[in-house]
C-alpha cells in the first residue's frame, strides 16, 4: 500500500522525497490520513511577546468556530518543545469545550519537519511571518523560509510585497521546494500578528483591545485562507 497525501486538485502526482518516502497522491477518494490538515505555530506569542493566556483563548475559540464549520479538516497547533506552555493552556482549555480532537490537537514537533521527523502529514503550514514577508528574523519564520529553500521568497514576493497585521497570504509552493517533496506541504500560509515587542515594528504598547482584535483577525483570515485551498 503507497502512502498517500491528499491533494486539492485531486491530480495523480508522485513526489520523490529524501530517504525513502515516496508519496502518491490519490484521485480523490479520501482515507483518514488525507484529511486536509494545517499545521500552525501560535501567532504573536514568542517573538511579538503577546499574552499567553489572551492568545490560548482566542485560539480556541477560533478553532472551534472553524472545526464546526468545515467538514472534512484538521487543524493542528506546533511548537517545539513539550514544555510549551501556549501547547499546555491550550490543551487544558480545549479540554474544558466541547471541541473534536480528531479535528484540533497539538503537536510537538518543528514545523518544517512534521512529516520527515513526526510522522504528521498537513498539507499547508502557517508562517508567523513579519510585515516586510521576508525571510530571517527568527521562530517560525526563519525556520520556514529557511527549509522552504528560495521557491518561497520568489512566490510570496510574485502576490504581496507586504502584509497588515491581521492579514493572511497563501502561497502555494512548486514541487521544488524541499517542504513539498520531503514534507508534502503545497501550501504555505504567511499570517502577521499584533505586535506586543517595542523593538519590533507596529508595537500596540500592550493595548490588548486593539491586540485581540488583531489576532482574532489574523486566525480568521488564516483559517479562511486554508478553507480556500482545500475547497
Ligand atoms: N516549529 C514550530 N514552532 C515554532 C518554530 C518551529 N520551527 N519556531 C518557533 N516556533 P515566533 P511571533 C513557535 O517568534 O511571536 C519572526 O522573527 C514559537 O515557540 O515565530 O508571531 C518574524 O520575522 C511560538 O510558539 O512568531 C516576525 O518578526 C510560535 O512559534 C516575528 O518573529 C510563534 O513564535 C513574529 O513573532
Amino acid at each position: 500500500q503507497p502512502e498517500d497525501i491528499s491533494s486539492s486538485s485531486g491530480n495523480a502526482k508522485e513526489i520523490k522525497g529524501g530517504e525513502n518516502i515516496v508519496v502518491h497522491a490519490v484521485d480523490g477518494t479520501v482515507s483518514s490520513k488525507d484529511i486536509p490538515t494545517l499545521a500552525f505555530p501560535s501567532i504573536s506569542t514568542a517573538d511579538f511577546q503577546f499574552n499567553h493566556e489572551k492568545a490560548a483563548d482566542i485560539i480556541l475559540e477560533k478553532v472551534e468556530e472553524f472545526v464546526n464549520k468545515v467538514e472534512n479538516a484538521r487543524l493542528v497547533l506546533v511548537d517545539l518543545s513539550h514544555g510549551s506552555k501556549i501547547l499546555s493552556l491550550v490543551r487544558a482549555k480545549a479540554a474544558q469545550r466541547n471541541i473534536d480532537s480528531n479535528k484540533f490537537f497539538t503537536f510537538v514537533g518543528d514545523i518544517t519537519r512534521l512529516y520527515s521527523k513526526g510522522g504528521l502529514r498537513c498539507n499547508a503550514i502557517a508562517n508567523a511571518a513579519n510585515w516586510r514577508l521576508k525571510p530571517g528574523g527568527g521562530g517560525a519564520n526563519a525556520a520556514i523560509f529557511s527549509a522552504a529553500g528560495p521557491e518561497l521568497e520568489v512566490e510570496t514576493k510574485k502576490r504581496a510585497g507586504s502584509l497588515i497585521p491581521g492579514k493572511a497570504l497563501v502561497v502555494p509552493l512548486p514541487s521544488t521546494s524541499p517542504l513539498f517533496s520531503r514534507e508534502g506541504v503545497t501550501h504555505v500560509i504567511h499570517v502577521l500578528g499584533p505586535n506586543m515587542n517595542p523593538q519590533r515594528p507596529n508595537c500596540l504598547d500592550n493595548d490588548y483591545v486593539k491586540g485581540s482584535k488583531v489576532l482574532r483577525e489574523a486566525y480568521t483570515s488564516l483559517f479562511e485562507g486554508f478553507a480556500s485551498i482545500i475547497n
